[in-house]
């Protein structure tokens, strides 16, 4: 079979909860403290994978870390019942659900050894993800075991990375040879700039990719100092469309004319700040959607109910729907809880170009399986997490019976 497109979403884990940990991702910054409702915010993501499947779509998962990360704290000397409060809220984290930021992947038609690479991101920027990646990459390990898959460790923490979040490919279709495109900060006003060019370097050494079929772009600075965190906050690309917002680039130019020059058929849509303020796109994350290729072969573009809400966003999209542009067809998802941390669609998903018969099967999905994960998640996730009661003995072996009960049902108590 031939290559396609699978996504892999991260399912929500029963310790979601609002801590206020990132900054610069005004979302998280906005709603720190907040109630959180983990069994929605895991059946929110459910359903979004439902749609993906009603579309036609190849859909795999992620499963949440063991949380809290005991060792981490450990190697801190602390313990979840010792620690501080803003520590604990660290080890606490779900925030690996935003499977975007689990690792970089460069599809085998790019690589010089005709494997599709994966190296896991560091996240070394934030504290709370900063351990996520060993969890991540014992998935990847399990995930894509196959000689189909070269599955890296992160680069050096001197150099921060956050995955597929800043990383985009544009190519013919899936499965021909594709134009990497490595998207890096440099500043970011009073935010920091998460992806470095060193570690986007790194990355595309490490996956063998031809230097000319690399493009290194920085992110504009306003995009990050207006709460462009990510790339994909402001930018999303799928074959030969790339859908941006005027301002994410610095150098706008020069990136469309390489990608004219390097993509056969290659297509631009920007949104003009005149049209879709900066403001208005970090809020409704419209270009944190999932641009699709469903089998009737008409992109489509998934976007959070956000989208809808947001009167100068709605407006564009059903001024471009009318007139006929690439973006062909718009779906509306609620995942109001993840948005609520700044985790849009695209966020929760990690595309990997590969036959889906080379991955391993458990971690593949369909409406049967997703049934049977509902069916978990409403028994065992819980309803609400009041932040102040992160360290309660009582909602931490909650939370870890509730991790094990998703391990049984898939098969993969392996990870536990
Ligand atoms: O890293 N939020 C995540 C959101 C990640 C979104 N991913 C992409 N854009 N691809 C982050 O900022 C908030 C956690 C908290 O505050 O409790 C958080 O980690």
């Amino acid at each position: 079979m031939s290559p396609r497109e699978i996504n892999f979403d991260g399912i929500v884990g029963p310790s979601h909860n609002y801590a206020g940990l990132s900054l610069g991702n005004l979302a998280s910054t906005k709603n720190a403290g907040a109630v959180s409702q983990p069994r929605a915010a895991a059946l929110q993501g459910i359903d979004k994978m439902r749609a993906n499947l009603a579309l036609g779509l190849a859909q795999g998962i992620f499963l949440p870390h063991p949380r809290p990360d005991h060792a981490w704290l450990a190697e801190l000397g602390a313990s979840i019942e010792t620690a501080d409060p803003v520590l604990a809220a660290n080890a606490m984290s779900a925030s690996s659900m935003w499977a975007a930021n689990a690792a970089t992947v460069s599809p085998a038609p790019d690589t010089a050894d005709g494997r599709c690479h994966l190296t896991v991101a560091n996240l070394k920027t934030m504290p709370h993800r900063s351990h996520e990646w060993p969890a991540t990459l014992a998935q990847l390990r399990l995930a894509f075991s196959s000689d189909a898959f070269a599955v890296h460790g992160p680069v050096p923490p001197a150099f921060g990375d956050e995955g597929a979040a800043n990383h985009m490919r544009l190519a013919a279709s899936h499965g021909e040879p594709g134009i990497e495109v490595f998207v890096y900060g440099v500043g970011g006003g009073a935010f920091p700039a998460r992806q470095h060019l060193e570690a986007s370097k790194a990355l595309a050494r490490l996956h063998r990719l031809e230097p000319d079929r690399v493009i290194f772009a920085q992110q504009s600075e306003e995009a990050i100092a207006a709460g462009a965190f990510h790339n994909d906050v402001v930018a999303v690309a799928n074959e030969r469309v790339l859908f941006a917002h005027e301002q994410a680039f610095a150098d706008k130019d020069s990136l469309v004319g390489a990608l004219e020059a390097k993509v056969p058929g290659f297509e631009y849509v920007e949104v003009p700040a005149s049209e879709v303020p900066l403001a208005d796109a970090v809020k409704s994350y419209l270009f944190n959607a999932q641009l699709v290729t469903p089998p009737d072969g008409q992109p489509t573009l998934i976007v959070p109910n956000e989208a809808r809400e947001t009167p100068s966003v709605w407006s564009w999209i059903e001024r471009h729907l009318a007139s006929n542009g690439p973006i062909r067809r718009v779906e509306v998802v609620d995942v109001r809880q993840s948005m609520a941390n700044g985790g849009g669609p695209a966020c929760l998903r990690l595309r990997v170009v590969a036959d889906p018969a080379t991955v391993d099967q458990r971690f593949m999905v369909d409406a049967a399986k997703l049934d049977a994960l509902a069916a978990v998640i409403g028994a065992h996730w819980p309803e609400q997490i009041h932040h102040d009661d992160l360290q309660q003995p009582a909602l931490v072996a909650d939370i870890e019976r509730a991790r094990s009960a998703l391990l049984e049902a898939l098969d993969l108590s392996e990870l536990n």
